[in-house]
């Protein structure tokens, strides 16, 4: 009775601070599963594998594609080892060739050799990626340069729309939905009029729990480039109802608007290799996995997703140089992210609000609980100290991103001969922001917030020494 009475006043007395309230846009219960998902594969695997084009037209022979060797478990259990959370498969390009029997064309894998014409990738890849604990995700280019329809504009809507609901309905649970922006002229000399809000609602009431990516969203936006990188600055906010698939002023996208009226946050897609496809030619161009390891710090560790393509094989396989980049580095990133220091570390705040959101909490490997500031003050700062001066060259940092983005500016700095001296300074935090920086041996680490919209939210604090 006395135990039950006194936790239950612990609970009311903790309760009884409220968090913080929402600082602007802030991302739905969708939004927040996809960004903890961080890293995922994209695989380009259609007409163009066996055509040897990135981009074909559409009037290739569907009897030209016969992987000799498809086997959707490989790619998944290959994906899983590297650490990924996901696939996202080509399900149709702009060739308009499909990778399952759909109903509304004669371009796709029932009139091919492959298993007879019996055969559907995306029931096989669903299905592997359900049984290794993988997410399932589609690209449907709306360029379509077989469809006859393409140029009517409300015929090939429809069409179109046919497919979303063929794939978002056979295959199990998606979590991404992946639209992009290519759009060209049908064989009437038309150009196809794409009905975006008609798309949406119809991966929305067949796929509610998926996210949509497009260079807009509505849910992730593109980052305006495809070379691996997010901006330094990274908002997850857009002035939505600016912008659409082939926004013009892309390059805007790298770092999202400051002053955008919705939460969109970005994902890097970039390929292993030159190309999106696969070609022999490019076997020995395979990224380097320092070239990789760059990639992550420069996408994850800047507030944005990973996309990262494999081209799988004319086989049906992925090629062993591209499992072998992605084994490099998975090794790298445990040995990188092996041990956080800032454990080894006590740590205390310039103020903080009670004990629920407490300096501590940012050591407690739970994204959910956060230390802030005082009277909802919008700068302060964390202080760690160490028994033992201890060596370090990384910081990773995470916002509480479910009340919204908030961090501007922040500093890290070492106490070294009994002064302060900033090691590194940043802007924007977002779900997660890892640095480098020059090998630093102290005893006394101080994270600044210097200057955020609202009472900033840490989540999380880690420091690393990498090689
Ligand atoms: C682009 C496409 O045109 C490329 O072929 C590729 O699929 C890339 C991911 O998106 O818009």
């Amino acid at each position: 009775m006395r135990i039950i009475f006194i936790s239950l006043c612990f609970l009311t007395a903790c309760n009884s601070i409220k968090p913080p309230k929402p600082f602007g846009p802030i991302p739905t219960r969708q939004q927040l599963a996809w960004q903890q998902l961080e890293y995922y594969a994209f695989v380009h695997f259609n007409m163009n594998t066996f055509t040897g084009v990135e981009w074909g037209d559409g009037r290739e022979h569907p009897g030209k594609f016969n992987p000799t060797q498809f086997d959707a478990e490989q790619w998944v259990r290959i994906f899983k080892a590297a650490g990924m959370k996901g696939v996202i498969i080509t399900a149709k390009h702009h060739d308009g060739f499909c990778l399952w029997p759909s109903g509304y064309t004669e371009h796709s894998v029932k009139k091919s050799p492959w298993r007879n014409g019996n055969g559907d990738v995306l029931r096989e890849l669903s299905e592997a990626a359900t049984k290794y604990g993988l997410k399932f995700g589609i690209y449907l280019s709306p360029w379509d340069r077989n469809a006859p329809e393409y140029g009517d504009s409300q015929r090939y809507n429809e069409l179109y729309m046919n497919q979303i609901r063929e794939v978002l309905t056979q295959y199990g649970e998606v979590f991404e939905f992946w639209f992009d922006g290519a759009n060209g002229e049908g064989p009437n000399g038309k150009k196809q009029v794409y009905d975006w809000p008609a798309f949406h609602a119809t991966v929305r009431k067949y796929a509610p729990n998926a996210v949509m990516f497009s260079d807009g969203g509505p849910d992730v936006r593109w980052i305006g480039n495809e070379a691996g990188y997010a901006g330094e600055t990274n908002w997850s906010l857009l002035r939505g109802s600016e912008v659409y698939a082939g926004y013009p002023k892309y390059t805007e996208l790298i770092e999202g608007h400051a002053d955008g009226t919705h939460w969109i946050p970005g994902e890097v897609d970039v390929s292993i290799r030159p190309g999106w496809y696969y070609r022999s030619s490019e076997d020995e161009k395979v990224k380097s996995v320092e070239k990789l390891r760059q990639i992550y710090y420069e996408s994850i560790g800047r507030n944005a997703n990973l996309l990262l393509n494999i081209p799988v094989d004319t086989r049906g396989l992925v090629h062993p140089n591209d499992s072998t980049a992605l084994m490099g580095l998975r090794v790298q990133l445990d040995q990188d992210f092996r041990e956080n220091l800032a454990t080894r570390a006590a740590v205390i705040g310039n103020s903080q609000k009670g004990r629920r959101f407490s300096a501590q909490k940012v050591l407690d490997h739970n994204f959910q609980s956060y230390w802030t500031t005082k009277n909802e003050a919008k700068t302060g700062w964390l202080e760690l100290t160490f028994n033992n001066p201890t060596e370090i060259n990384t910081v990773l940092i995470q916002e509480y991103i479910a009340l919204g983005q908030r961090v501007e500016r922040f500093s890290v700095a070492a106490e070294i001969e009994g002064k302060w001296k900033t090691i590194i300074t940043g802007t924007t935090i977002g779900y997660k922001r890892i640095l480098k920086f020059p090998t630093t041996k102290t005893t006394k680490l101080k994270i600044s917030i210097e200057q955020s919209r609202a009472c900033p939210l840490i989540s999380t604090i880690q420091f690393f020494k990498t090689k």
